[in-house]
């Protein structure tokens, strides 16, 4: 089974990232998103709001679960023998520091990086900048899920 593990902070998801998870779907038979947990980082969303919208806008796709994880992503494959990390690269800014990862986790493991090119509709596209965006009350209609943009501005009023 080619199986593969698409990871990221997903705070909150955005079209950007389904538009990698649906192509990776196409690739493997089987892709785990999974919320990587850094509680040093402040979020919007909990991990298991978080998962619960990828759940919802991954539910057309029957191939794709989802997941959280605290630790070593390497340590996430290793357990569910996964070999292949899937990332999405925006820009040359992006590759610096999406290489260095993937070298350390080819080192330590042994598991591969592959990397797919952003769709350039959403190449400028990132969770931050559509959560700024949106407090200030710009645009994002087009760049979060319409279930996502709903409760970015209901968790911001709440917040307000
Ligand atoms: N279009 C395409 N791809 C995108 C877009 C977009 N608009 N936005 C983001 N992406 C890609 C990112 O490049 C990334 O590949 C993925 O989607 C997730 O993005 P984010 O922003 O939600 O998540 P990040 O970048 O904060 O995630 C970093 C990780 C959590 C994956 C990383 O820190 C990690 O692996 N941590 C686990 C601990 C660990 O193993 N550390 C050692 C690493 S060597």
């Amino acid at each position: 089974m080619r199986r593969a593990v698409y990871p990221g902070s997903y705070d909150p998801v955005t079209n950007g990232h389904l538009d990698i998870v649906e192509r990776a779907a196409r690739l493997f038979d089987e892709v785990v998103v999974a919320v990587m947990i850094n509680k040093s980082k402040s979020t919007l969303f909990t991990v298991e709001e978080r998962m619960d919208m990828l759940r919802e806008v991954t539910a057309h796709l029957p191939n794709v679960r989802v997941d959280s994880w605290h630790g070593l992503l390497v340590d996430y494959c290793r357990q569910r023998q996964i070999n292949a990390i899937v990332k999405g690269l925006r820009a040359v800014s992006d590759f610096d520091y999406e290489l260095q990862m993937a070298q350390m986790n080819q080192r330590l493991s042994g598991v591969e990086t592959l990397f797919m090119a952003a769709n350039p509709l959403y190449s400028f596209l990132a969770s931050s900048l559509a959560k700024e965006v949106a407090q200030f009350g710009g645009d994002v209609s087009g760049l979060l899920p319409p279930l996502v943009e709903k409760r970015v501005q209901q968790r911001l009023a709440e917040r307000a």
